[in-house]
């Protein structure tokens, strides 16, 4: 459908379109303008920022710590923006991604309120035509995608959602005025990262929360805290370190404790197998020194750096007594031992979904105005004009809210027609996506992925990962100007192997054991594959394959 009031629509031929304005993509902007290239680019969103131009539920906050969920690429850049806590809130991450717009004039390259609709490879000419909703009809010859890897919020497959009288809100997809629910019951359907960070704040408000979780998930406190200036010269005065260890490893080394060796040894172990690695990384503990370690790892407040705890994403041992030890503090937490019970995840090892980080997200349970309802025994039945029926009873409440996620890493990215004479994207990828490094698909080319599936991409930092993507794919796009050439994409042959390696890799780890959305579990009838790449020194191999002369690409 095409949007009738508005601007007018653009026509043309540019060098590149780029899709979304996230960190991504405005990254991508300030780079191939750099290039000298005509760009442009759309995002549905009203303003720049991707994922966190929507997610304005409260308490929403990165879990990766401020300091280093920021660009690297310009020191004056790192240096002109202070954060203010740990971990930051989405408004300030926000008012990051704003003050880089303002800072490098991205917002003339970017047509706001424009989804994309169709993208179309000719073959005669080497160009992509891009559609959009609201006329725009451009070719380029280069066609970043920038969609992001949570981009696409999960409606919940639950009978009658659209019956009930009250305002209903996706912490996705968050009213922009901010929902006060003052007075109010609430009910919360969905208790991953986005339910568990949403509810205390909203029970602090409402009148009562009625909380619905299907599967418990492991969480562990944020310990967030103001940074002070002390911290923070201290982190500039380690920057080389750090970019060194980032840049080059794609590692972030601020969040376990001992990860910067661990990434140090990392880097030099490049050539080993992942399992290897990982065990020449890190040894089994036992005992006291395993309980020793633990407790470190809990007292360092450590957030998702405990997926660095030694051997735990491949060793069902540690990661039973790295859960165990997790469990036992959800039962501290929580007053009643039977919610308690119901609040700790038995479902799957821990880390294999995305570890939580949570402000007082357990103590809730011990506020009086919060209850909460396993809706494993008890399944919910529908949505009624009311409220929330179960097989027991009904809860009535003024609103409810859907913390149910999203169609993760390919969800955006089909959500687009892409095609070209050789290959539909949808009918592709029907089995699970199919990529060369994550950056490239057989059959699309000239289509660059930023942190595609079959790279680190959410297991990273994303900030970190798309950096990487941007400069390659500049410097790929340098590289075709440079020696004449108007075409690349993957040989079909080194695609396969790729995915075959990144499932291979998987399958060495505890990750496929969880019904996660990195494996599209939460989708049904997506088809269940690993989507991000766990195998070491992703970098180093994306570095050799443009060394060897671009392997496993076919220039023309
Ligand atoms: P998640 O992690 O996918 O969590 C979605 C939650 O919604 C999860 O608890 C689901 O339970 C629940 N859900 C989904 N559908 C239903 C129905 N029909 N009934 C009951 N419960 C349901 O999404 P988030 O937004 O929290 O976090 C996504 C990522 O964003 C996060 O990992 C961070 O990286 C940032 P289920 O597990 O399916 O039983």
């Amino acid at each position: 459908m095409v949007k009738a009031e508005g601007r007018e629509p653009i026509r043309g031929e540019l060098d590149a379109v780029i899709v979304g304005a996230g960190f991504g993509g405005m990254y991508a902007i300030h780079k191939l303008r750099e290039l000298g290239l005509r760009v442009q680019c759309f995002d549905k969103a009203g303003d720049v920022g991707g994922t966190w131009y929507w997610n304005r539920y409260p308490g929403c906050r990165c879990d990766i710590p401020s300091l280093s969920y920021s660009y690297t690429w310009s020191q004056d850049l790192l240096r002109e923006w202070t954060w203010t806590e740990k971990y930051a809130t989405q408004p300030e991450i926000l008012a990051y991604a704003r003050f880089v717009a303002d800072r490098y004039d991205l917002r003339s390259s970017i047509e706001f309120e424009t989804a994309v609709l169709s993208a179309v490879f000719d073959d005669s000419t080497n160009l992509w035509t891009i559609t959009t909703d609201r006329g725009d009809s451009v070719k380029a010859r280069y066609l970043v995608m920038a969609t992001g890897c949570l981009s696409m919020p999960r409606q919940p497959d639950i009978k009658g959602a659209d019956t009930f009288r009250g305002p209903t809100y996706h912490t996705g997809m968050w009213p922009h005025e901010g929902v006060d629910f003052t007075g109010k019951s609430v009910a919360v359907i969905g208790t991953g990262s986005s339910g568990i960070q949403s509810i205390p704040v909203i029970a602090a408000q409402a009148k009562h929360v009625t909380v619905f979780q299907r599967t418990p998930n492991f969480s562990v406190p944020a310990n967030n805290r103001p940074l002070t200036d002390e911290e923070r010269k201290a982190w500039f005065d380690n920057l080389p370190n750090y970019l060194r260890m980032l840049r080059g490893t794609g590692m972030d080394v601020t969040e376990a404790p001992g990860a910067a060796r661990r990434a140090a040894s990392a880097a030099a172990a490049q050539s080993a197998p992942p399992q290897q690695q990982r065990g020449s990384m890190a040894m089994a503990l036992e005992g006291e020194a395993l309980q020793k370690r633990l407790q470190e790892f809990w007292d360092a407040s450590t957030g998702t750096g405990w997926l660095g705890f030694p051997r735990m994403l491949v060793d069902k041992t540690m990661n039973n007594a790295a859960s165990d030890f997790v469990r036992g503090k959800i039962a501290e937490r929580v007053k009643d031992p039977d919610v308690a019970a119901r609040l700790m995840p038995h479902d799957h090892p821990m880390g294999t979904k995305r570890i939580c980080v949570d402000t007082e997200y357990f103590e809730t349970y011990n506020r009086d105005n919060v209850r909460l309802v396993d809706a494993r025994d008890e399944k919910i039945v529908e949505i009624t004009p009311k409220g929330v029926r179960t097989i027991a009873r009904d809860y009535d409440v003024d609103a409810i809210v859907f913390a149910t996620g999203f169609d993760a890493m390919t969800g955006a990215l089909l959500s687009i027609d892409i095609r070209s004479d050789h290959c539909d994207l949808r009918t592709a990828w029907r089995d699970g996506p199919k990529t060369y490094l994550g950056l490239m698909v057989a059959g699309l080319p000239n289509l660059f992925m930023l942190t595609g599936p079959g790279s680190p991409s959410v297991l990273s930092n994303m900030i970190s990962s798309n950096e990487h993507h941007v400069e390659w794919v500049a410097e790929t796009i340098g590289y075709m100007r440079q020696q004449g050439l108007t075409r690349i994409e993957p040989e079909p042959e080194w695609q396969e192997r790729w995915v075959a390696h990144v499932n291979k890799v998987a399958e060495t780890t505890l990750f496929p054991q969880a019904n996660s959305w990195y494996i599209g579990a939460n989708i049904p009838g997506k088809p269940r594959v690993f989507m991000p790449y766990v195998g070491m020194n992703y970098r180093g191999k994306v570095r050799a394959v443009v060394q060897e002369n671009y392997k496993g690409f076919a220039l023309a």
